[in-house]
């Protein structure tokens, strides 16, 4: 009898270890999800937590070593008066996004969401006592805009998380943690997003550069228990590296494709999944009161440009303050984005990357028979563009229409485009035989 059970347990472990193996085979609807992932272009990134109260980012309790029980004690005054799901939502839609991705647990091991796998919670540890997330996600589902969650793979807080990994060496956590539990704690919470928030478009991973490159996270046991929930669910893992097996997009942090200004990005090789880049709009993801170092409206409309012309979506972030709302400069500058778009929209909407590579004078997006040509910064009157064999019927300017001359050139054209108005980014509408 005990030999059996043990025969049947070698088995079932083999059995595990080759189904973990497997290609993952992503459903119809999860690639028709990656197609309109791709087509949404902009996203809007919420970092809020009970770091916010600090008001210096969601590091803050690593930065300053705050020992753990010490800042679990943030809960206590946690009372987001003005907190408005209508409103973000609002905001988010008048910024011209599509998407938004919150944190629903960030790495100080605070769930904004009710979960029932720890009390450690908004719900649960909070006077406020609300599912915030409940709300954003129902409102989301009412404004048809698509709602992810940030989910962070290293915790600060619980015992569990071990071995302890690089960051929060300074928080009073101990040596006795329990993988196995730890994993079980985040399939459950998992269980929970992916169950009691409708349908989710995407869980985004973040904190997996937490361990050595070597440690094993079990991460296919996680991408798999999430596709059997809603097989649709695009997962996207910021660990910085090439896609692995069981994802669905690849995101870049504080980087274009291909680019590593950032220093996190230099083993981002890339993929064959749908892209995206995750930008600060200051230099903080969680609110930061004396960082007014927010880029402008111009550099925000190229960064879109500019993500859309690198076959990217652009995620990006506001740090909502402690009270519960956007800080005033972030909606502004997402206003400008959006009467931007309002324009400009079908320039970027449901394009891919140009077939002609980024340049330094900008970028080009295509969608169907069409070309557009963003310039972002040309000092010549006339542009050439090398057109790999593709004949150009028409050339004018997308906003007002007007004929753009061009001559042929080798392997190209060039457009003659005389003095630039004074745009913040000058399209040129290019229709291809
Ligand atoms: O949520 C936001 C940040 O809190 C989180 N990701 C964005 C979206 C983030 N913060 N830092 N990072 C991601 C990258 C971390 C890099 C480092 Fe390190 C951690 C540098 C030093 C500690 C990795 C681990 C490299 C060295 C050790």
């Amino acid at each position: 009898m005990k030999k059996t059970f043990v025969l049947f347990f070698v088995m079932l472990c083999i059995t595990s270890a080759i189904v973990a193996q497997q290609p993952y085979i992503p459903t119809a609807e999860n690639l028709k999800n990656r197609e309109e992932f791709q087509d949404m272009k902009f996203g809007v990134f919420i970092h809020w937590g009970i770091y916010s109260m600090m008001a210096d980012g969601e590091w803050i309790m690593n930065n300053k070593n705050i020992q753990f029980e010490e800042y679990a004690k943030l809960a206590n005054g946690f009372f987001p008066t003005k907190f408005d799901a209508v409103k973000w939502v609002s905001d988010v839609k008048a910024a011209g996004a599509k998407y938004i991705c919150i944190t629903s647990r960030h790495h100080d091991g605070f769930s904004m969401f009710g979960t029932k796998q720890s009390d450690y919670n908004i719900v649960d540890a909070t006077p406020f006592g609300r599912d915030v997330i409940k709300e954003l996600a129902d409102e989301c589902h009412k404004q048809g805009i698509k709602l992810h969650f940030y989910y962070s793979l290293l915790d600060w807080k619980r015992a569990d998380y071990y071995p302890l990994g690089r960051t929060g060496k300074g928080v009073g956590r101990t040596e006795t943690g329990n993988w196995e539990s730890y994993h079980k704690f985040m399939l459950g919470q998992l269980t929970e997003l992916l169950t009691n928030y409708g349908e989710i478009g995407a869980i985004w991973f973040d904190g997996q550069w937490d361990q050595p490159a070597d440690f094993n996270w079990r991460m296919r046991e996680i991408y798999d228990h999430i596709h059997s929930i809603q097989p649709g669910c695009l997962i996207i893992n910021n660990h910085h590296l090439a896609p692995a097996e069981g994802e669905d997009g690849q995101t870049f942090e504080k980087d274009l494709p291909g680019q590593n200004k950032s220093g996190y990005s230099s083993t981002a090789t890339i993929g064959q999944l749908p892209l995206e880049t995750c930008e600060t709009m200051n230099n903080s993801w969680g609110y930061n009161i004396t960082d007014k170092n927010y880029k402008s409206e111009k550099d925000l409309i190229h960064y879109i440009v500019k993500a859309a012309g690198n076959n990217a979506n652009l995620l990006m972030n506001v740090g909502p303050r402690p009270d519960g709302t956007f800080p005033d400069i972030a909606i502004s500058r997402y206003n400008a984005m959006g009467e931007w778009l309002k324009t400009y929209g079908e320039t970027i909407y449901g394009t891919r990357g140009g077939f002609i590579a980024p340049h330094d004078w900008g970028v080009t997006t295509q969608k169907g028979n069409k070309l557009y040509v963003h310039i972002l910064n040309l000092q010549d009157e006339a542009l050439y563009l090398p057109m790999q064999g593709k004949r150009v019927v028409t050339a004018k300017m997308f906003l007002d229409k007007k004929p753009v001359k061009f001559t042929k050139a080798a392997d190209g054209i060039v457009l003659q485009l005389g003095i630039l108005p004074n745009e913040t980014v000058n399209v040129v509408e290019l229709v291809l035989e």
